[in-house]
């Protein structure tokens, strides 16, 4: 009896300790900020106008540039890996794609390994998931996550999530338009937790701007009337680069005419050109096609009266890619300041993280491309922007070379809690409190891309950028370095690995990748070659 009666009294104990320290750690998470993260795909700097590139001044972001003028910009934040899920493997887990084992897309995540959120509802925060997960498999350290299916659908999208009456894990079809879903499901969360005693961790990712970039019915007709500048590299021959002559991701010769372009087969007709994956538009509703066609069928009709060819032909295609592009872009902007007028009148701004940021860079036009993967500046760079109105001061522009490796570090930084020493990129809190000068910040970045063969046939990289080179190794079935200077030739179109004049800077370049590689533990295995049957074959496909 008296046995008993102790082992009642020891568990009681345990329990109440256990309580205890729950309870510390809520009290300690009170304190602590909380973290919106908001992560568009595939959504390009030039296409953010706090960025100042002359496209987005045709199609500003207004509540995206808030976030920049409210708090910081990052001026020189780059991927480490220009592709979806390889992005967002780094961001959650602060390890480069070799660490983590997300190489490419279409690899699966280890879900039990480390991650920030993980870490942060560990310290008491309530954390959430919303849109683009796009890492297959469940995500775990979420209180709540409502994932879409794969890459998502602009229309109608299918949503996987836990049902909350069977706990079983449900795919439903849910009406509407992506980005209003997820922004929608994030308010309402968001609704639902704001007077809870913890701090809460959001990450609401959305589809746009990803191919095949289908605006809302409200925007479908936003930048008819707008012409865009055109890249100078739009039409160029690709010297001193074979991985650029051998890509297939350029706009006048690899978009599909239907599908990308949504150009109709002929005049008076709503029939899409070119348009093998159906899913897209066969999934839109009788009222939602009706609509689409009503906004597209004029535009298209004066296409075919115009009766383009050649080099006419190819500068009207990169016209209506831009005009659905950023006609996307605008359902974000709308939802980004949604999410910042709720925090507002909910008297959560002052204590709460802002960030806007996409997996990768985006070409729009520069090279002849669309889509990334390259480690030229279109797609290497990342678009970043962090308002804390508590520690951040408005106007604050970050020079230094920071990465999506950083973020995690980050986010675990300002929540004060402990970051794992395995963690491989660096706190990007010293810069935005000016304890650290810009410069002394890191003094060149990392990248290594993966996925050849593979959709649009950019071959496997490897290389590194400092604040004015860029050495890149280009490798699989070739072997080719190319040197950029950056300062002297910005759209990286001169390769000077064979110019005397860099001999010595090649040297120290590939002497500080040598020692970035063994920093990071990159191993032999990093570098193995696809066989030349695969390679062969891949192209053939696009042949
Ligand atoms: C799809 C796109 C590609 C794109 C990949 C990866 N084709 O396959 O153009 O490169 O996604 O994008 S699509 O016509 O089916 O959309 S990523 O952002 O997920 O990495
Ligand atoms: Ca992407």
């Amino acid at each position: 009896m008296q046995r008993i009666l102790l082992f009642v009294l020891i568990v009681i104990a345990f329990q109440s300790c256990k309580n205890e320290k729950k309870d510390e750690a809520i009290e300690t998470a009170k304190q602590r900020p909380n973290i919106v993260f908001i992560m568009a795909d595939d959504h390009a700097t030039q296409a953010i106008s706090a960025y100042g590139h002359p496209i987005s001044q045709l199609a500003p972001t207004p509540n995206i540039d808030r976030i920049a003028n409210e708090g910081a910009i990052f001026k020189n934040n780059f991927c480490t890996n220009s592709i979806c899920g390889p992005s967002r493997a780094v961001i959650l887990t602060g390890k480069h794609s070799h660490v983590n084992g997300f190489r490419m897309n279409g690899n699966r995540f280890d879900g039990s390994q480390q991650t920030y959120p993980k870490l942060l509802q560990k310290a008491g925060y309530k954390t959430a998931m919303f849109g683009k997960w796009h890492l297959h498999g469940e995500p775990e350290g979420f209180d709540y996550w409502n994932i879409l299916q794969d890459q998502g659908n602009y229309y109608n999208p299918n949503f996987i999530s836990v049902n909350p009456k069977t706990k079983k894990v449900d795919t439903t079809m849910v009406q509407g338009y992506a980005t209003d879903i997820v922004t929608e499901d994030a308010l309402r969360y968001l609704d639902k937790i704001k007077n809870d005693e913890q701090p809460f961790m959001l990450m609401v990712q959305h589809k746009a701007p990803h191919r095949n970039w289908m605006p809302a019915l409200r925007h479908v007709n936003k930048y008819d009337a707008v012409t865009f500048p055109v890249p100078d590299t739009y039409f160029t021959n690709h010297e001193g680069s074979t991985a650029s002559k051998e890509q297939y991701q350029t706009i006048y010769r690899d978009m599909y005419e239907g599908h990308d372009l949504k150009m109709t087969k002929k005049k008076g007709s709503p029939e899409l050109a070119h348009n093998p994956w159906k899913t897209d538009f066969d999934r839109m509703t009788t009222e939602q096609r009706e609509a689409w066609d009503k906004a597209y069928q004029p535009k298209n009709d004066a296409f075919h009266d115009a009766n383009l060819s050649g080099k006419e032909l190819d500068l009207w295609k990169l016209q209506r890619y831009l005009q659905d592009y950023l006609a996307t872009i605008a359902a974000v902007d709308e939802g980004v300041g949604k999410i910042l007028d709720y925090l507002k009148a909910n008297n959560l701004e002052d204590n709460t993280i802002v960030v806007y940021t996409t997996d990768q860079g985006f070409y729009l036009g520069e090279k002849g491309w669309f889509d990334k993967r390259f480690m030229y500046e279109e797609s290497l760079a990342m678009p970043m922007l962090m308002k804390y109105p508590k520690l951040i001061k408005p106007g604050t522009e970050v020079t230094a070379l920071t990465q999506n490796l950083d973020f995690a570090q980050t986010f675990l930084d300002f929540a004060q809690v402990d970051i794992p020493e395995d963690m491989q990129g660096k706190s990007l809190k010293p810069l935005l409190i000016n304890a650290v000068e810009d410069v002394d910040f890191r003094d060149a970045v990392y990248y290594h891309y993966y996925d050849f063969p593979a959709f649009h046939m950019v071959k496997k990289m490897y290389g590194i950028r400092t604040d004015r080179f860029k050495l890149i190794h280009v490798y699989d079935d070739i072997d080719e370095w190319e040197l950029y200077d950056l300062r002297e030739d910005p759209s990286e179109t001169n390769n000077v690995i064979d110019d005397e004049i860099y001999s010595e800077i090649e040297h120290i370049l590939r002497q500080r990748l040598a020692e970035l590689q063994e920093q990071y533990q990159v191993t032999e295995k990093e570098f193995e070659r696809a066989s030349p049957e695969a390679i062969k074959r891949a192209y053939k496909g696009f042949e």
